[in-house]
């Protein structure tokens, strides 16, 4: 790496010094003969320039098809949330407007600069202004960016707006540390217990708070279930750096910021078996398996075992480089129908019960180990003293 940087630096080095002397020769003009100099432009240089900006407005045409022939197949295809559709639109009529309108000026822009490139004894036209050119080319893009941007907005409070008072929704919390996801339902109360990273300890480990009275019945999680159909708010938290809590197949993403809570809501419209019919994902499903049935003959002639195929499942992805691992962070998302929903989620252990089940454990090892003699003064003393300091006990 450090050499890579020297090497970096001395390459910039002699390219700085290289301009500087172009820059002294630029300096001598006048002091040799016109015909001499190099550096002045004539008519075969302004030509090669011309011919140079077709061609590279050409090749911005043809690379731009090329991207949508050979890539345009890797968006993300059906939306699986209520507000998704809404979404695709907006970013469907902003790509097509940028589209339309850079492969005109880009082509006026190219085609004038050869059009009136540079030509021995051709002087420039002097032209000062014209008030109804101007305005025609200020009022076009200000109503056309104006139309988008309040469109814009009017999306971003329609997906982003929630009313928790009126709204029957399931809360769940979604906890992002380095480099996995956990996840906390609010249980029967609909409430989430309070939580914080001092409270971390053994099975707890989202931190909750467990003499908040709605702690006790929420529900911890390492896989994220779904029902179809009904809203879903969740409540973004992180226990060190930034990461964003992205679900590409919703259309939703929040960044988990340490210290503070986010939210995003929505509602999913396709279970997970649903989607796994939905021909776009068929179609890519094949494909990967049909690279991974490639790479596993490869793997079976080198006596290694075989991949399994690929199976499609939702995902909660981390969308902020968040470290080492970070290309890893995930963690299957799976929407049901409701009522299998909640009998999964009937299947889940509480936290108030985890917990408890912990300290029972814990108790009956220390029985069982613990000495049978007494302890001393002394030692009791000690420990006391260690449970004051504990750093993870909050002072209220
Ligand atoms: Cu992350």
């Amino acid at each position: 790496m450090t050499s890579l940087l020297i090497i970096a630096v001395l390459v910039l080095l002699g390219i700085a010094i290289w301009q500087l002397t172009k820059i002294f020769d630029l300096t001598q003009l006048g002091t040799v003969s016109q015909t001499e100099n190099s550096e002045v432009a004539n008519d075969r240089d302004n030509n090669v320039n011309g011919y140079l900006m077709f061609a590279f407005v050409g090749f911005i045409y043809v690379f731009t098809i090329y991207s949508l022939v050979e890539w345009g197949h890797l968006v993300l295809g059906t939306p699986a949330s209520e507000h998704g559709p809404q979404y695709d639109n907006l970013m469907a009529i902003s790509l097509i407007l940028i589209f339309v309108v850079q492969t005109i000026t880009q082509f006026l822009l190219h085609y004038f600069s050869f059009k009136y490139r540079g030509k021995q004894g051709r002087v420039a036209y002097y032209f000062a202004d014209n008030d109804k050119l101007e305005f025609v080319w200020t009022i076009i893009p200000v109503i056309v960016l104006a139309g988008l941007i309040l469109y814009g907005l009017y999306a971003w409070t329609n997906i982003m707006f929630i009313d928790e008072d009126k709204e029957d929704a399931l809360y769940v919390e979604v906890y992002a540390k380095q480099f996995s996801w956990e996840v906390r339902y609010a249980g029967e109360d609909g409430m989430l217990g309070k939580a914080n990273v001092r409270y971390i300890e053994g099975i707890n480990t989202m931190g909750v708070d467990m003499s908040d009275p709605n702690s006790q019945d929420d529900i911890p999680a390492r896989e994220l279930h779904l029902p179809k159909g009904k809203k879903v708010i969740f409540k973004i938290r992180s226990q060190d750096v930034l990461h964003s809590a992205y679900f590409p197949h919703f259309r939703a993403q929040m960044n988990a910021v340490p210290g503070m809570v986010t939210q995003f809501g929505f509602t999913p419209t396709l279970t997970t078996e649903e989607m796994r019919q939905d021909p776009g994902i068929v179609e890519k499903v094949a494909n990967i398996n049909n690279i991974r049935s490639k790479k596993s003959a490869e793997l079976v002639a080198n006596g290694e075992s075989p991949l399994d195929p690929y199976e499609f499942d939702y995902l909660l992805l981390c969308n902020k480089i968040c470290g080492a691992s970070h290309y890893n962070m995930q963690m299957k998302v799976v929407v049901d129908e409701e009522a299998d929903f909640n009998k999964w989620l009937s299947e889940q252990e509480t936290l108030g019960k985890a917990v408890k089940k912990e300290k029972q454990q814990m108790a009956d090892s220390v029985e069982a180990t613990a000495p049978i003699e007494e302890t001393t003064d002394s030692e009791t003393a000690t420990d006391s003293t260690m449970v004051e300091t504990d750093s993870t006990m909050v002072v209220q």
